[in-house]
């Protein structure tokens, strides 16, 4: 048998064409290479059952691993989203460590395990994606499965200093070193990575930029994700428009409404360029769209409450009759829409405290009219601003900083417009969706994470 491609990831296309990031980005992949897409079911049943439920789709096979309402607690909502996704983004004081949910994590990996092996052939390229299923590859091998198995880290590494706040922090290692490539987003990860390596007993980086772990060789490569340019441009002029009055600037934000996103800093942001307004400036709207996401955990109900305050403080504030300066929509946009929302706005506000990529910002530059383009001002703690250096980079946690550059944004004369956003865009297509998935599957095909004597025999 040839090869086939295996993806895992909790996410699954559903049957009507997935929305966006990282669930587009898998589907567009299969539907071109064939193979199977293996992943949570997106509803509850009272009893696991004792195989993957097979679901056909257009190009490939979807087999479904369905949840419990006690696994989604403990695995899902719980390890990781309440332990692994804090504390990657830095946040290791939201993470909300309770019984049960690591004993559910691994029972999910481990029932994950025993069902793929009915699925799995000898010659399968495995390729598993994010926090859920960090053990899989180790529940694999334990199987017997000696496949290459990649796996893709979509959000940040987590830095050395946090990871103790991680009671498994030990295993996380090990469970890496079962996979053949470790992919990453950027290079700030790559450097994470390395160095919590370095203090990791029985691990070793080598001149050739692989890592010994254990007795196994792991590489590991930062690979960052990108949009398909040409279908999100494709959606643009087919959603409604956002009405303004003459003379009004538009200004975009679009996130999952999540602590790592940095939304109260940027409506803050917001509020010092009104508060020092000028008779210069332009009077501009900001538009942000922050559709409710893992609403069951507390950390998220708390930043819906403080966006809505301040919203509601500084429309009081800076509002008039027939003007408000924030609007803010917690429902999810049609992506048509969003398309035609992004290239009407003059900016495009993309300030995440910390940020795996952030496709968002790729997105917003994909829509722009090259003759007449927004700017994109971007946190320099987003992975994306490692390729896009020419927006406009601030610090998320300054909203002085922000501040002015959303000024600055609104200022800028045309032509270092369309130059900046000439430069982004090319970057754009260059190393778009399928550039991502070509590279990353290419490396896999090429590195054996051969098993090597152990370092002290
Ligand atoms: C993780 C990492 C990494 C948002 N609101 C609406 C909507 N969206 C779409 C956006 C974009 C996607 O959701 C969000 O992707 P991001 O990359 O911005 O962020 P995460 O969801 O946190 O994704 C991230 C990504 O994985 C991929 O590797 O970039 O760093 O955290 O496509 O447009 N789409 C629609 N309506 C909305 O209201 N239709």
């Amino acid at each position: 048998m040839g090869e086939r491609l295996v993806v895992v990831s909790n996410r699954v296309a559903g049957d009507r064409p997935p929305a966006g990031g990282l669930v587009f980005a898998l589907h567009d992949c299969l539907t071109q290479m064939g193979g199977i897409w293996v992943g949570s079911g997106a509803d509850l049943v009272e009893a696991p059952a004792p195989a993957l439920r097979h679901a056909p789709a257009d190009g490939y096979d979807r087999y479904l691993l369905d949840l419990t309402e006690d696994e989604q607690a403990q695995f899902y909502l719980g390890y990781s989203n309440s332990v692994l996704w804090p504390l990657c983004h830095g946040r290791t004081d939201l993470m909300q460590i309770k019984r049960g949910q690591y004993a559910g994590y691994r029972a999910v990996n481990a029932r994950m395990a025993d069902q793929m092996l009915d699925v799995l052939d000898p010659d399968d390229l495995i390729w598993i994606h994010d926090y859920h299923f960090l053990p899989l590859a180790e529940e694999l091998r334990r199987r017997g499965v000696t496949n290459r198995i990649g796996f893709f880290l979509h959000i940040p590494f987590p830095a050395g200093h946090d990871i103790g706040a991680l009671s498994q922090s030990d295993a996380l290692m090990e469970w890496l070193g079962a996979y053949d490539l470790i992919g990453l987003q950027s290079e700030r990860d790559v450097a994470q990575f390395i160095g919590t390596s370095r203090q990791h007993p029985g691990t070793e980086i080598l001149m050739d930029g692989r890592v010994r772990m254990g007795n196994r060789l792991v590489a590991v490569r930062a690979c960052p994700i990108g949009i398909d340019v040409a279908a999100f441009q494709g959606e643009i002029g087919t959603g409604e428009a956002v009405t303004l009055s003459k003379g009004e600037k538009l200004i975009v934000g679009v996130d999952r409404l999540d602590y790592s996103k940095g939304l109260p800093q940027r409506f803050d942001a917001m509020e010092h360029f009104l508060d020092t307004r000028t008779d210069a400036d332009p009077t501009a709207t900001f538009l942000q769209v922050a559709p409710i996401s893992r609403g069951e955990v507390a950390a998220y109900q708390d930043i819906r409450q403080t966006l809505e305050q301040k919203a509601g403080a500084i429309n009081g504030a800076h509002g008039t009759p027939n003007w408000m300066p924030i609007r803010y929509i917690s429902q999810s946009m049609d992506r048509a829409e969003l398309a035609g929302v992004f290239r009407q706005s003059a900016v495009g506000l993309v300030t995440p405290l910390i940020d795996g990529m952030n496709l968002v910002a790729k997105e917003y530059v994909a829509a722009q009219d090259p003759d007449d383009p927004g700017v994109l001002v971007l946190s320099r703690l987003a992975g994306a601003a490692e390729q896009m250096t020419d927006a406009l980079q601030v610090n998320p946690y300054d909203p002085t900083d922000m501040g002015e550059a959303i000024r600055t944004a609104l200022a800028m004369p045309l032509d270092e417009r369309k130059a900046r956003h000439a430069r982004l865009l090319t970057g754009a297509v260059h190393e778009d969706i399928h550039w991502w998935t070509r590279t990353y599957l290419d490396q896999l095909r090429q590195v054996r994470a051969v098993p090597v004597f152990p370092l002290s025999a």
